[in-house]
């Protein structure tokens, strides 16, 4: 036994001297569970990777938990979702950046943040690799926080911020919308596929990690909305929307950021409650299969704002 920890690029780490299909002894499990702590992005190559391991493997974080939106679950293993480009689900996740039609592109984001509930973590494995592109890119908002100059710091402890679900990327305050249109096929609100809608959550603009009491950077892209009430911790509108602009080009920062492109046998583990992620998509006809695992956020990180 004995795990070998290599840096990736700027954030995450690499795990070798470990076999998806081992024995899990106690002293290995608390080792992995150490490593997902300190660093938040945890990939391991050369894994001989099935259903049943992947299951097994991501036991080992917590309880599995099923997406509230049922994306594609896959019908034998209920635990397991598919992530499919080139696939049924194509239209729906097809858009033009720049005048390039991209499939399956994900701004930065945290899961089931929309629900002030993020699941804790979730592992991803390569089924089948996208012949180009089809990366996906983790970004550790605990690094991003400490990075932060001290008045910034402080001004942050103070503040909350609102995140709103919406089917439609052009509604999203603070992505980048340059040279975006959206694609035909996209849902123009959350009933046209099925889906619940879902009333804002607000979390702290500094969420303190549950577990590993590390400050994070509570400011993430997609559905990010406003600060709450600015004017009683001295900001006018205007100044907060600054603020959380210049907090989104901070996330932005490459410094933050890890792009995972895949290959066979590939396993990633994300900290969900303290990285972000995101996918850069492929071009249309380019075949990529993920499978993808959940584990269970079993508290609330933020707050649901109903009836305010
Ligand atoms: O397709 C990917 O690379 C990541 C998709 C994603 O955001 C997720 O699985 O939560
Ligand atoms: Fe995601």
């Amino acid at each position: 036994m004995g795990l070998i920890v290599t840096p990736l690029n700027n954030v995450g780490v690499e795990v070798s001297g470990f076999d998806i299909n081992g024995p899990y002894s106690e002293a290995l499990q608390a080792e992995l569970k150490a490593l997902w702590y300190e660093h938040a992005i945890l990939l391991f190559r050369d894994q001989d990777i099935t259903p049943q391991s992947q299951i097994r493997f991501s036991r080992l974080f917590g309880k599995l938990e099923m997406h509230p939106l049922k994306v594609t679950t896959s019908d034998q293993y209920p635990e397991l979702f598919v992530l499919e480009n080139n696939g049924a689900k194509d239209r729906f996740a097809t858009a033009f950046y720049h005048g390039e039609e991209i499939v399956g592109r994900l701004d930065w984001h945290i899961d089931l943040h929309y629900t002030g509930r993020p699941n804790h973590g979730a592992v991803l494995t390569a089924v089948e690799v996208a012949r180009e592109d089809g990366m996906t890119g983790f970004g550790d908002l605990a690094k991003a926080f400490d990075a932060l100059d001290d008045q910034t710091k402080a001004l942050l402890e103070k503040l909350e911020v609102a995140y709103a679900f919406s089917m439609q990327r052009r509604h999203m305050r603070y992505v980048d919308l340059d040279g975006y249109v959206p694609g035909p096929g996209l849902p123009k609100k959350p009933a046209d596929i099925g889906f619940p809608d879902f009333a804002d959550a607000v979390y702290p603009a500094v969420v303190t990690h549950p577990v590993s009491g590390r400050k994070i950077l509570g400011v993430v892209e997609q559905f990010l909305d406003r600060i709450i009430t600015p004017q009683r911790f001295g900001l006018c509108n205007d100044e907060a929307i600054e603020l959380l602009e210049r907090l989104v080009a901070h996330t932005r920062k490459p410094e933050f950021h890890y792009f995972h492109p895949w290959r066979q046998g590939d396993m990633v583990l994300w900290d969900n409650w303290r990285a972000m992620h995101c996918a850069t998509g492929t071009k249309p006809g380019v075949r990529r299969v993920i499978n993808r695992t959940t584990i269970e956020g079993d508290r609330m990180l933020g707050r649901v704002l109903s009836g305010e």
